[in-house]
């Protein structure tokens, strides 16, 4: 699967301007954010309408009416999907929301060139995602300091313990998350930020995303894992008792 969505991105790229607008927004830090949280993990709440494994999420979708239930419950963060192709996302919801809604914003999408680096910020994200299954070492170097350089915080995306010796032998990451799902093959286990946990500096915020659903999924992780956060997209999109679950 992934190696469908990278060839899909190049030829997204290509269709890329070359230079992009600079826009004034206020910058909302997620680092920050998750560093001083108001609930007792940070959370990104995810704006996600369908995902190659599940399908649609929900069939109702407006994207700035979710980011502002999002903002009322209240969450440290939104991540927004960007890519069309095979999530239904789109740009234009990071950006309205973006211009609606004030906490931190994440484009989740699969950056595989510095483009699409000036294209976040053009669209008002304050933080991307760089998934480190699909970057060399020296790309994510190049990337990581690119988005730093234009005031982007960076949230890197490892699911195996390969991809964080990657990582970390070329950056020193202000956020890692440990992705429970495996993009290839869509299995879900939060046994994977167990596994990984140990080998997170201490210095690293540590994200927990994926596949966590009840408040007692929020309860295993935090036995037993020293993280700093959550990433909740489908158990947000689909349950409608959302507090439940920040109270973990
Ligand atoms: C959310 P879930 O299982 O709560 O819906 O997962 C988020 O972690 C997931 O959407 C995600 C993702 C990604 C999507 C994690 N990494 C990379 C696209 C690209």
């Amino acid at each position: 699967m992934l190696d469908k969505i990278v060839v899909q991105k190049k030829r997204e790229v290509q269709s890329l301007p070359n230079t992009f607008h600079e826009k004034e927004y206020k910058k909302n830090s997620l680092y920050d954010a998750i560093a001083v949280p108001v609930n007792p993990l940070g959370i990104i709440a995810e704006v996600k309408k369908a995902s190659p494994s599940k399908g649609i999420l929900v069939e109702e979708f407006d994207p700035l009416s979710i980011a502002k239930t999002y903002e009322q419950l209240p969450v440290e963060a939104i991540s927004v999907l960007t890519d069309q192709q095979f999530f239904q996302g789109h740009p234009d919801y990071l950006t309205k929301i973006k211009e609606n809604v004030n906490l931190p914003i994440l484009r989740k999408d699969f950056i595989i060139h510095e483009k699409q680096v000036k294209e976040s910020k053009e669209m008002g994200a304050d933080a991307i995602l760089l998934i480190a299954a699909i970057l060399e070492g020296s790309q994510l170097k190049e990337y990581y300091e690119m988005a730093h350089s234009m005031d982007l915080d960076v949230l890197i995306e490892v699911h195996h313990e390969q991809e964080l010796e990657k990582v970390l032998s070329v950056v020193n990451p202000r956020l890692i998350g440990v992705n429970n799902r495996n993009l290839n093959t869509f299995e879900t286990s939060l046994d994977t930020t167990k596994k990984l946990a140990p080998y997170i500096p201490k210095e690293t915020l540590f994200i927990s995303e994926s596949g966590v659903k009840t408040s007692e999924d929020v309860n295993f992780l935090r036995h037993h894992t020293h993280i700093n956060g959550l990433l909740v997209g489908e158990a947000f999109m689909v349950e409608s008792d959302k507090r439940s679950m920040l109270r973990g």
